[in-house]
């Protein structure tokens, strides 16, 4: 997709849904929106199935608000809670089949680059820890020992919710679910570390109780993948139907998530750091 595709043929245009005509005049395309902006502009992402409270669906709608030029982005997702908020967006999404997102996000950033040489076209990866460490794993490592230029988004609930609440790589040692009686033997799978020895340009690691912070890091992602290589961002997306969390304390449960054991952080290449220092400054200038 880009603008000039968006863009309706003016004798269409008054015969076009409102929704339409607002996205195209008041949508994020083409001009960077910010999460203080909310309210004031229309997003990509307004309806959706998901659970009423589900933290990740707020961590999705600030994933797309931080994507630095959504009409020149493709989302890749695949089976999982997240894609039935992704591909209600006005982002073209690719569904891949669970387990093979990096695999398709490989060629199909290959493919774009050779289509398109003169437009950079950003692809970013968003599915569960299940389709990513589980059964994704080897496209997963394979795309970052590639250094693949673009990013991937774990959108960690720390369990399989779509299907009901199994366990998966990434549930926490001992953790009893609906579908994991015995409790979960193994340690959580340390994907941040793997994402170093794979050295990324970019890994963050991330929950959505800081709104700004999390639209920060999808661009900052974005932006690196498209110059380097490989990018990854780990978000907590707690489930509060496995988790039994009562919907009005989800932001309480990523508070203290954050505090106990899922702190902010942020791990960049020098080089990466330095190219993003250059375009924040530019960035900074012409808000002024
Ligand atoms: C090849 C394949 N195996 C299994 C499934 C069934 N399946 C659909 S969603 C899902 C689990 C999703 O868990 P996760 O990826 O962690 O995402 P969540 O739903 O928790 O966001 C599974 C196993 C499938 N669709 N395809
Ligand atoms: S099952 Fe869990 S992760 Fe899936 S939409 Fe519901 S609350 Fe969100």
């Amino acid at each position: 997709m880009s603008l000039e595709t968006l863009r309706p043929s003016p004798a269409l245009k008054e015969f076009l849904p409102i929704e339409y005509k607002d996205l195209v005049e008041h949508g994020p395309y083409g001009k960077n929106k910010k999460v203080s902006d909310m309210g004031q502009f229309k997003e990509v992402l307004e309806e959706h199935p998901m659970c009423a409270g589900c933290a990740m669906t707020l961590f999705i709608r600030l994933m797309f608000i931080g994507l630095p030029c959504p009409e020149h982005t493709v989302m890749v997702g695949t089976a999982g809670c997240g894609r039935l908020a992704i591909s209600q967006a006005s982002v073209p999404f690719i569904y891949g089949n669970y387990g093979d997102t990096n695999a398709v996000a490989s060629g199909l950033k290959r493919g774009l680059e050779l289509r398109f040489p003169n437009q950079p076209k950003d692809v970013v990866v968003a599915c569960g820890d299940g389709g990513l460490v589980d059964i994704g794993f080897q496209g997963l490592m394979h795309s970052w020992f590639r250094h693949e230029k673009f990013t991937t988004i774990m959108l960690d609930n720390e369990v399989y919710g779509n299907t009901g609440g199994q366990e998966s790589g990434m549930t926490n040692q001992g953790k009893v679910l609906k579908m994991a009686p015995r409790g979960k033997k193994d340690e959580k799978m340390d994907v941040i570390g793997l994402a170093k020895v794979a050295k990324l340009d970019y890994i963050a690691r991330v929950v959505p109780t800081n709104p700004a912070r999390v639209a920060r890091t999808v661009r900052r992602a974005v932006l690196v993948a498209r110059e380097f290589g490989s990018t990854y961002v780990q978000a907590y997306t707690s489930c509060n139907i496995e988790y039994s969390i009562p919907t009005p304390d989800v932001m309480k449960d990523a508070f203290e998530v954050e505090n106990e054991r899922y702190g902010f952080e942020e791990i960049i290449s020098d080089r990466a750091k330095a190219y993003l220092q250059e375009i924040e400054k530019k960035d900074k200038k012409a808000k002024k």
